[in-house]
């Protein structure tokens, strides 16, 4: 499927403003891809589907999660998580894409993982970034974001970590072992 067949058939999938939030992470992966060294086609092609499920029904993408065997863990956590693994899904049957990269930074850009690749990282952090988005700590993360993708990344995954803190919801363990690898990887780095 070519670049402006995917983002129709994408941009049907939600509501105007969620397709604003869309074109916002395109923008800003392929700005960040630039800065960092990565791909900024390829990235940009993870942008454009990374949010293609978010608003599947609930029953939907619970189906997907037990037919296609991604890991039944994620029904136990929020139900937030669960549009990246199986929008990968989705990028793969319904809109043919074969990369695995690019497959991957859809299916961990809410999570995170552990060995996060220059591509996830890319696209978790603009999905954080895009203009469009608003909230407490956000000008810090475009700040660090100018210099260094995986401090901003970790400032990205303290924002969410803290916000779950709050409500009292349980954290997802890819969230965890992204945030304390990267740490790590920081750490070795300076030294
Ligand atoms: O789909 P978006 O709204 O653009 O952003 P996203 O895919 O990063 O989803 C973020 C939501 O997921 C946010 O409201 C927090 C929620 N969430 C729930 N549990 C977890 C989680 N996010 C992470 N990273 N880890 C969790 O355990
Ligand atoms: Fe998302
Ligand atoms: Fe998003």
């Amino acid at each position: 499927m070519n670049r402006n067949e995917m983002m129709a058939a994408v941009k049907a999938e939600m509501p105007e403003r969620r397709w604003t939030h869309t074109l916002g992470v395109m923008e800003t992966s392929i700005l960040l891809a630039e800065r960092f060294g990565g791909d900024p086609v390829r990235a940009e092609r993870a942008a454009i589907l990374h949010d293609v499920a978010k608003y599947w029904p609930t029953s939907r993408m619970e189906m997907i999660i037990r037919e296609q065997r991604l890991p039944e863990e994620l029904l136990r956590f929020d139900k937030e998580l669960w549009h990246a693994p199986v929008g990968a899904f989705v990028a793969e049957r319904d809109y043919g894409v074969t990369d695995a990269e690019i497959l991957d930074a859809i299916r961990y850009h809410t999570s995170g993982r552990e060995g996060m690749t220059l591509m996830d990282k890319i696209v978790c952090l603009a999905d954080y970034m895009e203009p469009g988005r608003d909230f407490p700590g956000v000008t810090h993360i475009r700040e660090l974001a100018e210099h260094n993708l995986e401090q901003a990344l970790v400032a990205g995954f303290d924002s969410t970590i803290s916000y779950l803190l709050q409500q009292g919801k349980r954290i997802f363990p890819l969230t965890i072992a992204a945030r304390n690898d990267l740490i790590l990887r920081l750490r070795e780095a300076e030294q």
